[in-house]
């Protein structure tokens, strides 16, 4: 286990001046803790600061947000109840996405929809999970899942596009893939590790991608412009099944701490008009979270 090199979050973001439109959506954040009340998992790999519903809200109102999809992460294991805990106390302001054990009952999951969670997790990244799960634990986990109309959210990075993309095209639910599965943005949009991507989430309509985590993705570090082809490219490419999020509170940061205000900022960069905006940040998240 790690402890990150940051105690907490950016507490002064910048306001940004970018505004978004009316109902736009944060559809990638998380809650941690406070461990006080919501205890960690042992397994974990990091231990994140603590970073509360109200700080999350007090955010969301800061950049002129409306609503957020707060994503179990893996610190907390497969314990939804600070990630629950936060949509309820939401005003049906913001959905969720769980992370869950292959022998969850179908009682546990209607509990978990009725609170307002959309959709199950999937983490392929060693530096933060165990990946020796075989892949059809996942499948029959989403062929379990889909009768709630609840999606898929997967995060591997881009090393492992090709690895993965047999699960990708077997698995029977909507897709979400985190953080545009993290570019290598050393080799340029050109190359074909980022062209066959686009490719792919061009063809499978089943997939939406959030271009969120430039702090994790950049070689460069603020205002992270070597990001920004990527994102654009793929907002430009399939802007009907693409989502936004500031990853706040930016767990297991170790170069820096981003600005969340800057990262709203990047917006009107990734998606340079009204109408990309408008679907970017409003249309495409509500016809997946709040559609029921
Ligand atoms: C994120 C990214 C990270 C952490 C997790 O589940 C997680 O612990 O997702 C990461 O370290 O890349 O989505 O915030």
């Amino acid at each position: 286990m790690t402890d990150g090199d940051f105690k907490s979050y950016c507490l002064n973001p910048t306001k940004p001046t970018f505004k978004a439109p009316p109902g736009a959506v944060d559809a990638h954040c998380h809650v941690f803790g406070p461990a006080a009340k919501f205890p960690f998992a042992p397994e974990r790999k990091y231990t994140p600061y603590d970073a509360s519903k109200e700080d999350l809200f007090k955010l969301r109102d800061f950049i002129g947000f409306s609503r957020n999809v707060i994503v179990q992460a893996s610190c907390h294991g497969t314990d939804n109840t600070a990630t629950i805990d936060a949509l309820r106390a939401s005003d049906g302001e913001a959905r969720g996405i769980a992370v869950v054990k292959p022998d969850i009952s179908m009682a546990e999951l209607k509990d978990m929809d009725e609170a307002g969670i959309r959709g199950i997790r999937f983490n392929f990244l060693p530096r933060l999970v165990d990946t020796s799960v075989p892949h059809d634990v996942y499948l029959n986990l989403a062929e379990k899942i889909e009768p709630l109309g609840w999606h898929t959210v997967v995060y591997f990075e881009a090393v492992s596009f090709r690895a993965m993309k047999p699960f990708l095209d077997a698995l029977p639910t909507t897709i979400v893939l985190d953080h545009m599965s993290v570019p290598d943005v050393k080799k340029g949009i050109d190359h074909p590790d980022f062209q066959d991507y686009l490719k792919m989430v061009t063809e499978n309509r089943n997939i939406y991608v959030k271009v969120t985590g430039p702090e994790r993705i950049s070689a460069k570090g603020p205002p992270y412009d070597d990001v920004v082809p990527y994102a654009r490219a793929i907002v430009e490419r399939i802007p009907g099944r693409v989502l936004w999020g500031t990853d706040w509170p930016h767990p297991n940061m170790t170069s820096h701490m981003p600005d969340d205000g800057m990262l709203v900022d990047m917006i009107p960069k990734i998606a340079p008009t009204a109408d990309l905006q408008e679907k970017l940040l409003v249309d495409n998240p509500l016809r997946l979270y709040w559609a029921t």
